[in-house]
């Protein structure tokens, strides 16, 4: 099918639609100029992000993993919701029930104006303590004092002493089990699912789709590449979100 048919069978969807699902990744935020996590946009210094994103490297070298997220919170703050975004923020105001499950941090869906957004891998723009006092907002985690004076690139410290780290989930750690049920709920409640911009390959979250397709939602991909999802995918849109999702947009 060419795209310009999947379109239209899936704008057809959508009109019919009481409940629609969307799930995102890395590459809706791509044409903002977010790096994705796999792939050569994954790479800062000679580290993987995969191998960055993880409990085992934070006690290693906290530093190094501050430092890799500072660069990327410049990275974001300096970028804008990209069209992908801004239709996703619409669709949300015209359908009656709409949920966006995202894996990104970035904030960028709620820049776009997208309000019921379930954030399953955390928000970058947060810090919390490695004790569990509770989550900090990320100017007092990174508030002056939280090193040594002069010292660069400081690892932020609680007031209660113990180390600050960023309020992600990393690999190995459980997700907020309240999210994961908003999540599958919203998967088993859909008639259209939408995975945008994923690798498919990260679990819980990779397993979504599926929930959705048991439940006889019809599962769309939108991606630039072919992933474990597409063989499973009813509709399937082999390209970029940003200019995509518009294409969807203007047959609604
Ligand atoms: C475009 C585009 C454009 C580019 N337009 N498209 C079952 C089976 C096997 C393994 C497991 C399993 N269950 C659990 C696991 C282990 C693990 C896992 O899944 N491992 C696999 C990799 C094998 N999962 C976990 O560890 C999770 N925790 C867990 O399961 O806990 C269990 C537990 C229970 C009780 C107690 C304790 C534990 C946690 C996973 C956390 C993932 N965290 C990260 C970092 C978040 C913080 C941060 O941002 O720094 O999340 S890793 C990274 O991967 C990040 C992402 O959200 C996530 C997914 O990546 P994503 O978004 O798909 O990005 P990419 O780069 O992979 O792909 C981008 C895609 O976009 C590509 O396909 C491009 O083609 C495409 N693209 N430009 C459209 N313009
Ligand atoms: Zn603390």
């Amino acid at each position: 099918m060419t795209d310009s048919a999947t379109l239209d069978r899936l704008a057809e969807r959508l009109r019919s639609a009481h409940a629609v699902t969307v799930m995102t990744g890395a590459g809706i935020s791509a044409e903002s100029g977010v790096p994705t996590f796999r792939g050569t946009g994954g790479l800062w210094r000679s580290y993987s992000a995969t191998d960055l994103a993880t409990p085992e490297a934070f006690v290693r070298d906290p530093r190094l993993v501050w430092q890799w997220y500072r660069w990327r919170r410049g990275i974001i703050g300096g970028a804008e919701p990209n069209p992908g975004h801004l239709v996703l923020a619409r669709l949300e105001a015209r359908m009656p029930a709409f949920t966006l499950i995202t894996q990104n941090v970035d904030g960028l869906h709620q820049r776009a104006g997208s309000t019921h957004v379930v954030e399953l891998h955390g928000n970058i723009w947060r810090a919390r303590c490695v004790r569990g006092c509770g989550v900090v907002r990320d100017a007092a985690g990174e508030a002056p004092g939280d090193g040594p004076a002069g010292e660069q690139d400081p690892v932020p410290v609680c007031s209660c002493g113990a180390l600050m780290r960023p309020d992600v989930v990393w690999f190995g750690e459980a997700l907020d089990q309240s999210r994961i049920d908003l999540a599958v709920q919203a998967a088993k409640g859909c008639q259209v699912f939408m995975a945008i911009g994923t690798s498919a390959l990260v679990y819980p979250a990779a397993g979504l789709p599926l929930v959705a397709a048991n439940a006889g939602a019809v599962v769309v991909e939108i991606n630039v590449d072919s992933t474990p999802l597409t063989p499973h995918a009813g509709l399937v849109l082999k390209a970029k979100a940003a200019e995509v999702l518009p294409a969807l947009e203007s047959r609604l």
